[in-house]
């Protein structure tokens, strides 16, 4: 069975984070994915303090095994999120979207496991030194907040930039991926789109369908010109979006365009004004399943893979 360093480190089972997804990544999800004995993640998105205390304890009456929160930086609320998880003592914190510093003594000092998304060895090195637990290196194939380089570029350049343990993250959908982190230096990986697709996620339906008949070139970038990269399916929201982000529109303007459209997408399943975070492994996504049963699958798959590696050295 595959172990690594992280299971270690958190008490769990096999080395698979379920990513952190806004509005999407809820009490439910997050304890399915752990009671399947990888991290389940809750994500606090824009959310205030009271809804992730409240996912929190939904996740804690559905598991005893140890959860996570992601706590996305932009968010208006990221201040109140970073006392409720020391008040709910969580076993684990991730971040998103910026640099955590000011708030890593905190949640050091409560026994809070701190593991930032890095998108370069700058932001790497600099979570080292400042007591970070360990790092996930998330490539711009991901869903969502993206940076610049991929996974394979980014994942073995962050590995040689620390010595805590690496999750990647970004383009991982099965045990191929979860297999070629492992070679990367990585010592677990994290998944977001693959975990849309779990009975156990409450997405809407018109979501779900997307995914699950999405092809090869189903996403996009939108975003750029006001710094906030965001990778989703290619819908009509993002296509009108792009339009105005190439035309005229003014910065101001374009906030406003974005305003809870990801909502829209997840709750109301809005095919015209919802933007449909993905990452670009979603054609890779098949069926709905458990989500322990992608745990387990991919940590399944990975190891036969990784068993018959040598067959490449003669
Ligand atoms: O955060 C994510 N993915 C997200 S956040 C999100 S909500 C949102 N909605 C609209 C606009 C923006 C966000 C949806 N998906 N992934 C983790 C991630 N973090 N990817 C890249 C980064 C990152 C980027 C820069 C982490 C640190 C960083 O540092 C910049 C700095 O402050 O120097």
């Amino acid at each position: 069975m595959i172990k690594s360093a992280i299971c270690e480190l958190l008490g769990i089972q096999y080395p698979v984070f379920q990513g952190g997804m806004a509005w999407i990544a809820d009490g439910k999800l997050a304890a399915a994915v752990s009671n399947g004995g990888g991290l389940g993640i809750i994500a606090a998105g824009n959310a205030p303090g009271s809804y992730v205390q409240e996912q929190i304890r939904i996740a804690r009456t559905l598991t005893s095994k140890p959860i996570g929160v992601n706590i996305m930086l932009m968010s208006p609320f990221a201040d109140e999120v970073a006392d409720v998880v020391v008040e709910e003592t969580v076993e684990v914190v991730t971040t998103g979207a910026g640099n955590p510093s000011k708030y890593l003594k905190e949640w050091s000092a409560a026994g809070i496991k701190v593991i930032p998304v890095v998108a370069s060895v700058a932001m790497a090195k600099l979570m080292t030194r400042l007591g970070a637990s360990a790092l996930i290196a998330e490539g711009g194939e991901s869903g969502g907040h993206v940076g610049e380089l991929t996974t394979m570029v980014l994942v073995p350049q962050v590995c040689d930039a620390t010595s805590l343990p690496v999750i990647a993250a970004g383009g991982i959908a099965d045990g191929r991926g979860a297999a070629a982190a492992f070679m990367l230096g990585a010592c677990g990986v994290q998944m977001g789109t693959r975990f849309l697709s779990a009975y156990e996620c409450n997405i809407h339906p018109n979501y779900k369908e997307n995914i699950l008949k999405a092809t090869d070139l189903c996403t996009m970038v939108t975003g750029k010109r006001l710094g906030h990269p965001v990778r989703s399916l290619r819908t009509p929201f993002p296509r009108k979006y792009a339009k105005a982000e190439y035309g005229g529109m003014s910065d101001d303007e374009l906030e406003t365009l974005a305003e809870g459209k990801l909502r829209m997408a997840v709750q109301q399943g809005d095919i015209q004004n919802g933007c449909f975070l993905s990452g670009q492994i979603a054609a890779m996504v098949k069926q709905e399943q458990p989500a322990a049963e992608i745990v387990q699958q991919v940590i399944e798959e990975a190891e036969q893979i990784l068993r018959r590696a040598n067959a490449w050295v003669k």
